[in-house]
């Protein structure tokens, strides 16, 4: 999959859309899912052109993978997940349902979330 500069990320990225954002760093950015599955549900994203997380643990820098998964606890700690619990979650391509083809991470919390997936259906 190559990187499309034209999804939805890239352009809360750049300013052309607005996010509701939650944490910024260096190489990462948090903010608030448009449509949320969880009493809290927040992405975080790096600020580099990757597609998933194969392509971002291959190609990002140390920097950026070390920024990235800083970011990912601070955000729990900042939205007072830790207490409690959270999930992370990370969907690639077409068996996973992949909507926006910027990597990101799910951060689900807030509530009693159930099960980690729900089985496929199967015939
Ligand atoms: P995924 O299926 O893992 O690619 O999740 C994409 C998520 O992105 C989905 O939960 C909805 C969210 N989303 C899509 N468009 C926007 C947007 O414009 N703003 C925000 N904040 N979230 C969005």
């Amino acid at each position: 999959m190559t990187y499309d500069d034209a999804n939805i990320f890239a352009k809360i990225l750049r300013g052309e859309i607005p996010c509701d954002k939650v944490y910024e760093s260096e190489h990462s950015l948090a903010f608030r899912d448009i449509n949320p599955q969880a009493q809290t549900h927040v992405l975080v994203i790096p600020k580099g052109a990757y597609v998933s997380a194969d392509d971002f643990s291959a190609q990002a820098s140390a920097a950026e993978i070390v920024d990235f998964t800083r970011a990912l606890g601070t955000v729990a700690r900042q939205l007072g997940l830790v207490a409690d619990g959270y999930r992370l979650l990370a969907n690639h391509g077409a068996h996973a349902g992949q909507e926006v083809p910027h990597f990101h991470m799910h951060v689900f919390g807030g509530e009693p979330l159930g099960r980690m997936v729900s089985p496929p259906a199967r015939v």
